[in-house]
């Protein structure tokens, strides 16, 4: 079946799937580290890329080449490189692209570790980085640099919730010839596809709404091109960033509900960005479905869906968001987003600490944002908990 002519949801469930010589309905978890060859020739063979036989799970697994060609489909991209978290699929990226004397231009509010790699460990190595804010196309113009070899957005960012022009950022990278890589994790395929916007590579944290059940860590990242997936796949085989069958698996059978999921998630978290922009104890919120969003047009004309993360601060600032914080019931005090549950969390002190106080003010990482990642509980639920944690304020 070319699944390629599906609708969305129907790719979701077939894109990339197998089956094997018992007609499994579901992909077999091939759960080995190596597979044999026919003969030494077939071996060599396969080593040389003249056969495209399996070699080695760390170098590719049918299991997980299935998700790969799945989530490519779905991006409208050429292939996938799945990888053991997002983080795998971040420095895969960064590996694959920069070098002693490389230059990365970024968001300032990026998930904090994809900030913290670059300027630390990859700093250690010679490759300098520039973090502004990319919600202006214009700052990411001015601070190219000749040796500028990656364009790295965030979009919706995390935690802030700030939305970048995509075509625009891609117009200024490639007057300069420099690919553009997007962090698709908040909005996933079913909600924003950069590919089709000009983007060179996309990734996920899969662990988040790909997944959807809180009970598996994955990345990946598909190009647009053979070029960049061969340098990218390269760097994820050699610095062993690779997935596991299991948990390609488990993915897989996550992926099947995303479009549901989505949808119940942010029908339920336009109803809670609502009440919280109404309450009087809250100060502000930032949630790509509302007006107030300073790119609310932006969103709509990038984004199919706003999604079901929100940030918001209540009066009061950190002590106050304490207190809502340590009075929640059904929402679970914990850092991640994008799955069945509702997860609270507070980035200053947790997801975007190794991020010093100064850097996180100037990305509009407030001490009081408290990040609130909608799940698909009955709406009535999530309210009636805010509102009695609200009250304790
Ligand atoms: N990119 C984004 C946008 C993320 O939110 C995360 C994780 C990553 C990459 C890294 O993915 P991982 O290795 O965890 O699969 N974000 C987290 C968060 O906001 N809370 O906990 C993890």
């Amino acid at each position: 079946m070319d699944t390629k002519k599906l609708g969305f949801n129907s790719k979701l469930i077939h894109a990339g799937q197998f089956t094997d010589e018992f007609g499994s309905a579901t992909v077999p978890i091939y759960q080995t580290s190596t597979f044999s060859f026919k003969s030494a020739d077939h071996g060599a063979a396969c080593f040389a890329g003249e056969d495209d036989g399996y070699i080695y799970t760390r170098i590719g697994n049918p299991t997980i080449n299935a998700l790969e060609t799945s989530i490519a489909e779905l991006e409208n991209g050429y292939r996938g490189v799945a990888c053991g978290s997002g983080m795998g699929a971040v420095t895969a990226v960064y590996f694959a692209l920069l070098g002693a004397g490389s230059h990365i231009v970024s968001h300032n509010a990026v998930y904090g570790p994809s900030r913290v790699v670059m300027e630390t460990l990859f700093k250690k190595f010679g490759a300098e980085s520039t973090y502004v804010d990319a919600t202006d196309a214009d700052n990411v113009k001015n601070a190219i640099q000749e040796n500028t070899k990656l364009i790295y957005i965030e979009t919706p960012a995390n935690p802030t919730m700030g939305i970048t022009d995509i075509k625009a950022v891609v117009e200024v990278a490639h007057a300069h010839g420099i690919p553009v890589c997007i962090d698709n994790t908040f909005s996933s395929p079913y909600l924003q596809k950069p590919l089709d916007m000009g983007v060179d590579i996309v990734l996920h944290s899969m662990t988040k709404f790909i997944n959807g059940h809180a009970d598996i860590v994955a990345g990946i990242v598909v190009t647009r091109t053979e070029e960049y997936y061969a340098a990218i796949r390269g760097a994820m085989v050699n610095i062993g960033s690779n997935m596991d069958p299991h948990q390609a698996y488990m993915v897989i059978r996550g992926l099947k509900t995303l479009g549901i999921r989505i949808d119940r998630a942010q029908e339920n978290a336009m109803k809670v960005a609502e009440y919280l922009e109404n309450h009087s104890k809250v100060e502000w919120v930032k949630y790509p479905g509302l007006k107030s969003h300073p790119q609310y047009e932006l969103g709509k004309s990038q984004m199919s869906g706003p999604g079901s993360v929100i940030s918001f601060e209540v009066k009061g600032g950190f002590k106050a968001g304490k207190v809502l914080m340590d009075n929640v019931h059904l929402a679970l005090l914990a850092v991640s987003l994008g799955g069945v549950e509702t997860l609270i969390q507070h980035p200053a002190s947790m997801t975007h600490s190794k991020i010093p106080k100064q850097q996180r003010e100037e990305a509009h990482i407030t001490d009081g944002l408290v990040r609130f990642a909608v799940g698909i509980e009955d709406i009535e639920d999530i309210i009636a908990d805010l509102d009695q944690a609200l009250a304790m304020i």
